[in-house]
Order: structure tokens, then C-alpha cells, then sequence
């Protein structure tokens, strides 16, 4: 026999609850639905099987991650209009420059779109060159279960609930790994406009370029 695996904290990893205040919050999320009017939310597929994820996207910045029947890349323009991804606002930058403690800019952040149905399975991020970067995490709308692993798959998890305004820092070791989000609970946010009830939106900023 042996025992059960407990889940150890992974270095790196930070949960800074209530960061942004509700009016930073309602300027954020302005901005983030604004941008999407230029760069609608898209669902993407998986490689290969072109099975849909359930999580619609877009991205801001330079880069922006998309997932479609050929893989997962960086690539500069939208893969539905062929338009670069709308300009890293602000706030974003400076929540980089303020959590994220690495010398270089961040290059892109994903935009994801949670409905009341979505949900994300267990994954690693490892498409950026710039392994060792960081990822800043911002959450508007209603909460989620977010479950964190260690580096291998088999690694024991923990859940842990995201609300609107948190922020959570995955440096260090805790870049790499499993992580995901088994479920939204909707309705537990009235921060979004009526025609995004309900749902929750998770805005990650990355590091793709080592340097330069
Ligand atoms: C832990 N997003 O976009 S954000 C993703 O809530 C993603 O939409 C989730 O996983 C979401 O790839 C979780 C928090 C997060 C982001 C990146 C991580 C946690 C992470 C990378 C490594 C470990
Ligand atoms: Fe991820």
C-alpha cells in the first residue's frame, strides 16, 4: 500500500484575491468587450480531431494563442478576420509590471470566454519560448473552480475558487503545471453587462519571445 499523494503548494505559485477593485474591475472588463467587437470571441478545436473546445477566445497584444486542426501557436492575427489582435491595454501592463517580475514586456494575453456550460481540462501552457516567464491571470464575472497540479499529470490537484478581481502569478516551477478549470458557477457575479450573464471571462498575460 501506499498513502495517498497530497498536494503540495508549487513555488511560485500566488492568489492574490480582490486586486482589482469593482470599479477597476467594470473599467477592465469595458475595455476587454470593447476590443472584442474588433476581435470577436472564436471557438477553437482541438489538433487533429478538430473537436471544439467549450472555452471561446481571442487574444490581445502582438501575439495571440490559438488552437485549430493544425496545433497550438502564437501567430499575429486574428484567425477569423485576419486583423492584428487589438493592443494590450494598459491596466494589463501595468498589472505585468507590478506581479509579474520579469524584465520583459508581455507579448500577448489570452482572452478566454466562459458560458455556464465551460470548462477547461488538465493542461500544461508549454508554447512559449519563454518557458521561464511568468503567467499573470485576471478573472471578471462569475467565479470558477480552478484546479492546480503538479509538473506530471498523475501529480495530486487541488481546487481552488476564482472571483472576480483576482489575480493569480504562476512563476518559477509552478509554470509547469497541470492546471485547469472544472466548472463555472453562474450568477455568482453581476459584474459583467446583462448579455454576458452568465459567464466568466480569464484574461492570461505571457511572455513568448526568451528576450529582445
Ligand atoms: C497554472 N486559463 O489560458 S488561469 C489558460 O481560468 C488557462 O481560463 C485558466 O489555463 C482560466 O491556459 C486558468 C490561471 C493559470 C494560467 C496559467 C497557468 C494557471 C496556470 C500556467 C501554469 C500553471
Ligand atoms: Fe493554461
Amino acid at each position: 500500500m501506499t498513502a495517498k499523494p497530497r498536494f503540495v503548494q508549487p513555488d511560485g505559485f500566488k492568489l492574490l484575491p480582490g486586486y482589482f477593485s469593482p470599479d477597476q474591475q467594470r473599467a477592465l472588463a469595458r475595455t476587454v468587450l470593447a476590443a472584442l467587437d474588433a476581435a470577436p470571441l472564436y471557438r477553437p478545436c482541438m489538433p487533429r480531431t478538430g473537436a471544439p473546445l467549450s472555452v471561446q477566445m481571442s487574444n490581445f497584444g502582438p501575439l495571440g494563442w490559438i488552437s485549430d486542426r493544425e496545433g497550438y501557436r502564437y501567430q499575429t492575427m486574428h484567425p477569423d478576420t485576419g486583423a492584428p489582435w487589438p493592443p494590450l491595454p494598459q491596466a494589463l501592463r501595468d498589472l505585468w509590471a507590478g506581479v509579474g517580475d520579469w524584465p520583459d514586456a508581455p507579448e500577448a494575453c489570452l482572452i478566454n470566454w466562459y458560458d455556464a456550460g465551460a470548462r477547461l481540462g488538465l493542461h500544461v501552457d508549454a508554447d512559449e519560448d519563454a518557458k521561464f516567464a511568468p503567467v499573470v491571470s485576471v478573472s471578471l464575472g462569475d467565479r470558477a473552480r480552478f484546479r492546480l497540479g503538479g509538473a506530471d499529470r498523475k501529480a495530486a490537484t487541488a481546487s481552488f475558487i476564482l472571483s472576480s478581481g483576482d489575480v493569480v502569478v504562476l512563476g518559477g516551477p509552478s509554470r509547469r503545471c497541470f492546471h485547469g478549470v472544472d466548472r463555472i458557477y453562474p450568477g455568482t457575479s453581476s459584474l459583467l453587462p446583462e448579455r454576458w450573464r452568465p459567464g466568466r471571462i480569464n484574461l492570461t498575460l505571457r511572455r513568448v519571445h526568451r528576450s529582445g
